[in-house]
C-alpha cells in the first residue's frame, strides 16, 4: 500500500500545532511535513516555512516531499479579520486557490480546508442550525469561508479532487493559544483560573456560542479524512457540534473547580460578531455519514483544561 506523505499549511497555529502531532502518531513523524509563514518550534518531523500566498513555494514543497494529502489551515480568523478586511479576504481566498489549483494539477489524493460557525448570519435559524440554511455572513471571516466551501464543491464536482471540510465552532485545548478569533474568550478564561487571576470577558455573559473541544476536533478531522469517499453526501462542509454555552455558564463551570474565580463583562466589538453566529448547530449529516459523536460536553472538558493547565486546581 502506498505510504501517505501529508502536507500541513498554518501547521503552527491552534489546531495546526496539534492536529500535526495526532497526524504524526497516526503515519509516522517523517511523513508528515509542518509549514507555516512562521519558523516552527519543538518538531517531532519535518517543518519548513512556507508562504501559502506563494503558489510556486507550495509547488515545490509539494513536489519536494511527495506529497499526496493536505491539511489548509492558514487563515485570518473573525476578529483579526474585521480589522482589516481586505487583507484578510486576500490571504483566505488567495491561499485556497492555491491549494486547490496545485492539488488538481499534481494529483492529490485528498485535501482538507476547513470552514467554520461563521459561515451562518442573523437570517440563519439561530437554534440547531440545519446543514443546509441560508449563509450570509456578516464578517469578511465568514464570507471568505462560504466561498471556499462553494470552490471546494466546485472542484470536487468538476475535476473530482476529493476535498473534504468540516465547519468547526470555537475550539478550546490547552496545547496551544487562539489565532484573532469571537470565541477566544473561552481558551482564555482557562488560562487566567489556573493564574488565580479575575478575567475580563468580551462578550456579554449570556452570549451562547457552539464550542468544541480539542480532542474531539482532532479526532473529528482524522475520522472525516479517514471515511470512505463514498459515504460523504457533503462537499462544501459538513455542520460540526460538541457543546453551546454562554461565558456565565463556562464560568460557573470553572467555579465548581475554582469557587473564587472571578469574571467581568465588557463586551467589545466582537460582541456583534458572536450575535451574528448561531448558539448551537445541527450536525446529524456527519453522525449519520462518518459516525460523529463528541465526547466531551462542559464540565468533562473544564476538569481536563484545568488538570492540564494547572495540574487540577483542588
Ligand atoms: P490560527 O490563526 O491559530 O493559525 C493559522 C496559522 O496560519 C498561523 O500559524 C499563521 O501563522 C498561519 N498563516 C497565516 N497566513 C499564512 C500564510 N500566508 N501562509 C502560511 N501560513 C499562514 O488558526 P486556527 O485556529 O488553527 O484555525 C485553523 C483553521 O481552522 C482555519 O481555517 C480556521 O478558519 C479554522 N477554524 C478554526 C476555529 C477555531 O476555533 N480555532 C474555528 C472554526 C474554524
Ligand atoms: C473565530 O472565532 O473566528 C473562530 C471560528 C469560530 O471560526 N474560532
Amino acid at each position: 500500500m502506498k505510504q501517505d506523505r501529508i502536507l500541513v499549511i498554518g501547521a503552527g497555529g491552534q489546531i495546526g500545532s496539534v492536529l500535526v502531532e495526532a497526524l504524526r502518531s497516526n503515519y509516522g513523524n517523517d511523513n508528515v511535513i509542518a509549514t507555516d509563514l512562521r519558523p516552527l518550534e519543538n518538531q517531532s518531523g519535518p517543518s519548513e516555512i512556507l508562504d501559502a500566498l506563494n503558489a510556486e513555494a507550495m509547488a515545490t514543497v509539494v513536489k519536494k516531499h511527495g506529497i499526496n494529502q493536505i491539511y489548509h489551515l492558514a487563515a485570518i480568523l473573525s476578529a483579526n479579520g474585521e480589522k482589516n478586511p481586505l487583507w484578510a479576504w486576500d490571504i483566505n481566498m488567495r491561499s485556497l486557490f492555491n491549494v486547490l489549483e496545485i492539488s488538481r494539477s499534481e494529483g492529490i489524493d485528498k485535501v482538507y480546508c476547513p470552514s467554520s460557525i461563521a459561515v451562518f448570519g442573523q437570517e440563519a435559524a439561530a437554534r440547531d442550525t440545519p446543514q443546509y440554511e441560508v449563509l450570509i455572513p456578516e464578517t469578511v471571516y465568514g464570507i471568505s469561508k462560504v466561498a471556499g466551501e462553494n470552490w471546494c464543491n466546485y472542484y470536487f464536482k468538476r475535476y473530482g479532487l476529493d476535498v473534504r471540510s468540516m465547519r468547526y465552532p470555537g475550539i478550546i485545548g490547552y496545547q496551544s493559544m487562539p489565532g484573532g478569533g469571537t470565541t477566544d474568550y473561552a481558551v482564555d478564561i482557562y488560562h487566567y483560573a489556573v493564574r488565580g487571576e479575575a478575567f475580563e470577558c468580551f462578550l456579554k455573559e449570556d452570549t451562547m456560542l457552539p464550542m468544541l473541544y480539542m480532542t474531539d476536533a482532532i479526532r473529528a478531522t482524522l475520522e472525516l479524512m479517514e471515511a470512505p469517499a463514498d459515504k460523504l453526501t457533503v462537499r462544501t462542509s459538513y455542520n460540526l457540534a460538541g457543546m453551546s454555552f454562554t461565558p456565565a455558564e463556562i464560568t460557573e463551570s470553572i467555579r465548581r473547580e475554582a469557587p473564587d474565580f472571578k469574571v467581568t463583562y465588557k463586551p467589545d466589538f466582537r460582541q456583534a460578531i458572536a450575535e451574528s453566529w448561531p448558539g448551537s448547530i445541527d450536525d446529524s449529516a456527519a453522525r449519520r455519514d462518518w459516525n460523529w459523536k463528541p465526547e466531551f460536553d462542559l464540565d468533562k472538558m473544564t476538569r481536563d483544561m484545568l488538570f492540564h493547565l494547572g495540574n487540577g486546581l483542588k
